[in-house]
C-alpha cells in the first residue's frame, strides 16, 4: 500500500497511525501542496492528504480511509464489536470534528500565514484552548475515549494536538491532567509516531 500525504497532515496521521497499529506496512509518498501528484487528479480532484492506494484502489477522506483500513483488515480492530459501542466511536469523531475541527482550522491558518503573528495565533487559541475542558472531563475515570481499548475515536482526536504543537506552539493547558495523560499514553505507542518528510 502507498499513502499519498502531505508531511506532517494531521488527517494523513490518523492513516498512518491506524495502519501502524493494524501492523501493516505501507509505502509514504510525501507531496506538497504545491506539487500535487497527477496520480492523485487521476483518482479525483477532492483527494487529498492522505490518500491511501491499495492496489488499484484508492481511498480519500481520512476518516473514510481509517473506516476502508477496519474493513479491509479487520484484524488487530481499532473498532468495538457491539452496535452501541460502534455508534458511540462514530459519535465521538463527529464530536471531535464538530467541537475542534473549525476552531482548529483557525490557529492553522493563522499559523500558516506568509508572516505569522504571535497575537492572531493566541486569539484563535482561546475558543479551541476552552473547548477542550469536556474532553478532560471524559478522560477522568477512562484509559481511552470509548471502552477499554484505543480505537478510532481516540487516533482522530489525538493527531490534532502534535500538529498544533508543532505549527503554532499550542498545547493542551497544564491543568488539564486527564487529556495531558491520555496525550502521552497515545504519544507512546510506537505507532502515533507523525509522519514527516525528512
Ligand atoms: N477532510 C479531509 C481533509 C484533508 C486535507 O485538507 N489535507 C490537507 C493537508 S493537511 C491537504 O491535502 N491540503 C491540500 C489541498 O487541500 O489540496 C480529510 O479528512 O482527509
Amino acid at each position: 500500500m502507498k499513502l499519498y500525504m502531505i508531511s506532517r497532515c494531521p488527517f494523513a496521521h490518523r492513516a498512518a497511525f491506524a495502519l501502524g497499529e493494524k501492523g501493516l506496512t505501507f509505502e509514504p509518498v510525501f507531496y506538497t501542496g504545491e506539487a500535487r501528484p497527477k496520480e492523485l487528479d487521476a483518482v479525483s480532484k477532492n483527494a487529498k492528504s492522505p490518500t491511501l492506494f491499495d492496489g488499484h484502489d484508492a481511498v480519500y477522506e481520512s476518516a473514510v480511509v481509517l473506516e476502508y483500513l477496519e474493513d479491509r483488515f479487520p484484524a488487530r480492530p481499532l473498532m468495538p464489536v457491539a452496535a452501541k459501542a460502534r455508534a458511540d466511536v462514530r459519535v465521538t469523531i463527529a464530536r471531535v470534528n464538530e467541537e475542534l475541527g473549525s476552531k482548529f482550522g483557525a490557529i492553522a491558518g493563522a499559523a500558516l500565514k506568509p508572516t505569522p503573528d504571535d497575537l492572531a495565533i493566541a486569539e484563535a487559541s482561546t475558543p479551541f484552548l476552552e473547548a477542550l475542558t469536556p474532553w478532560d472531563a471524559r478522560l477522568a475515570d477512562k484509559t481511552f475515549l470509548v471502552g477499554d481499548t484505543l480505537s478510532l475515536a481516540d487516533i482522530t482526536l489525538y493527531t490534532i494536538f502534535p500538529a498544533l504543537e508543532h505549527l503554532a506552539k499550542v498545547t493542551i493547558p497544564a491543568e488539564l491532567v486527564h487529556l495531558r495523560a491520555w496525550r502521552d499514553r497515545l504519544a507512546a505507542r510506537p505507532a502515533a509516531v507523525v509522519p514527516a518528510s525528512t
